[in-house]
């Protein structure tokens, strides 16, 4: 029988991870991150695919294409986070568990920060714990699948 599947969601800039603000993104490049997530994901019993994109239409777009085909989406919508409510609409939209999840904490940075349009629409989030935040992001959803 195939595994429940996970989508992790990438948004703008994260596919330039590790080559800039290292005091605040790390050093580990974005393809490290979903090799770990994709660890996780296995120990879990669970596959997983991924997207990056820096276009909201083509988030959205890989969050419709999830709808009926993935068990849970784990997103790091980067600056999308504090103004997309397209993506906010889409994640209503899905059926299963999704968390949020940022590399930073936002809270604790400039106050445009401080608003997640993505918070009402997800179970929880997950931030501020650099790379180890990706493994706990997908232990998260492999719990709440669990249930
Ligand atoms: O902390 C996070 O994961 C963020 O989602 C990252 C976003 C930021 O706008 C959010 O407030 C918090 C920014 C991603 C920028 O990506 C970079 C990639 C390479 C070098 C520098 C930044």
């Amino acid at each position: 029988m195939s595994q429940p599947i996970v989508l992790l969601l990438s948004g703008p800039n994260l596919n330039l991870l590790g080559e800039r603000q290292p005091e605040v993104y790390g050093t580990t490049t974005l393809e490290d991150h979903v090799v770990a997530s994709t660890t996780v994901a296995s120990a879990r019993g669970l596959a997983l695919e991924h997207v990056q994109s820096n276009h909201e239409g083509e988030l959205v777009d890989a969050i419709h294409a999830a709808r009926g085909r993935c068990a849970a989406i784990v997103v790091n919508p980067g600056a999308f986070t504090h103004y997309a409510w397209a993506i906010h609409d889409a994640l209503a939209l899905f059926d299963g568990p999704v968390v949020e999840l940022h590399l930073s904490n936002p809270a604790a940075r400039e106050p445009w920060r401080h608003t997640s349009v993505v918070a009402p629409v997800a179970d929880g989030t997950v931030a501020g714990f650099g790379s180890l935040g990706y493994r706990m992001a997908i232990d998260a959803v492999a719990s709440l699948l669990d249930g």
